[in-house]
């Protein structure tokens, strides 16, 4: 049987996408790879390789050697880091993903592309951005994913390769760090709360911003890669949304829990125009007709759990 390959394995998405691909496939399915050595404490099943996706000659190698069907892309440069590093942020992102659609061509891969709402401008409607709509983002991490929204289009129509993506909302888990992105807070915050009830935000009270819980966006993920390729009308990439919120309703629910947690302000002003060209809220309704998306996590539900794992594996590390 053709193998999953996973690139950027050891990043915050990889970290909760590998135990869900090796419970549905099998451990001896999943190929974890990254360009950062395994650590130690990574007790993940699944085969690693050390793969560097800007090479081309060992995507194709790995690709070849294992059989691999699809691919997940996870490799990339975030917002943040992206903007601090724009010409590295143009290499790794544009010249990974060209790699690894011209090894989908040759080897006959699916691939899945993790777009953003980064993908996103202020030229873009605010509210409700729709599917299809203005895409003229101003930070670099943007144009890499419009670019690379694209760019598998273009693999798609001219090479038939099976290309999709999602515009993903900023990520909250409670078991691996973010990456260096503009939505690092919402994660941040959970264990700041945890640890020392207090929190300093880089992002503004007011500033509204499309979220989602690791779970569900890995599951989503997993379902646009299975669903049928004959009822998807758009490929790259799809809206996807399930929570939306500001830092201040954050720091609210968290005192549900937590009643005594302060939340301060320190805006980083590189982070906060960022966050400000995006839109505040997706319309994913092209989702949940074409694949049949439905977010399962709410605001309440999601903050609870997470509170709970944080505490958890506080209390077991003292
Ligand atoms: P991350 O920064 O946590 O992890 C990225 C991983 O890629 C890292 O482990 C890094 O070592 C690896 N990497 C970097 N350059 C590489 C290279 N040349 N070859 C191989 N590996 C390399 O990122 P993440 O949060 O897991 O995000 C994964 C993807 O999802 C990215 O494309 C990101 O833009 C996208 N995305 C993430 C979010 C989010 O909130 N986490 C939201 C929208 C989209
Ligand atoms: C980032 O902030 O860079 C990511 C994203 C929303 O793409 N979390």
């Amino acid at each position: 049987m053709r193998k999953i390959l996973v690139t950027g394995a050891l990043g915050q998405i990889g970290f909760e996408l590998i135990p869900a691909l090796c419970q549905i496939h099998g451990p001896e399915m999943v190929i974890i790879s990254d360009l950062r050595t395994l650590p130690a404490t990574f007790k993940h099943e699944g085969h690693y390789e050390h793969l560097d996706c800007t090479k081309l000659h060992q995507l194709q190698e790995v690709v070849r050697r294992h059989d691999v069907e699809t691919i997940y892309h996870l490799a990339a440069l975030l917002s943040a880091v992206a903007e601090e590093k724009p010409q590295i942020a143009w290499k790794v992102n544009m010249g990974s993903l060209l790699n690894v659609l011209e090894v989908a061509r040759q080897h006959d891969c699916s691939v899945f592309f993790p777009s953003s709402i980064g993908a996103f401008g202020p030229s873009t409607p605010k509210n409700a951005a729709p599917q299809d709509t203005v895409q003229r983002p101003t930070s670099m991490y943007g144009v890499t994913k419009v670019a690379g929204e694209m760019l598998c289009d273009y693999y798609h129509g001219r090479f038939t390769t099976d290309t999709r993506g999602l515009r993903l909302p900023g990520l909250i888990s409670h078991s691996a760090p973010p990456g260096g992105g503009t939505t690092d807070y919402a994660v941040e915050i959970f264990h700041h709360a945890v640890r020392y009830g207090c929190y300093s935000c880089f992002l503004k009270p007011d500033t509204r911003l499309d979220m989602m819980y690791m779970p569900d966006a890995t599951r989503a993920m997993i379902e646009l890669m299975d669903a049928d390729g004959d009822r998807l009308k758009h490929r790259n990439a799809f809206n996807v949304a399930s929570l939306n919120f500001t830092p201040d309703e954050l720091a609210e629910e968290i005192r549900r829990h937590i009643s005594d947690f302060q939340i301060t302000y320190e805006v980083d002003p590189v982070r906060q125009a960022i966050a400000d060209s995006w839109p505040r809220s997706l319309d994913d309704s092209a989702a949940r007709e074409e694949w049949g998306w439905v977010p399962k996590y709410d605001l309440g539900s999601m903050v609870r759990d997470m509170i709970e794992h944080i505490t958890k594996n506080v209390q077991l590390a003292r």
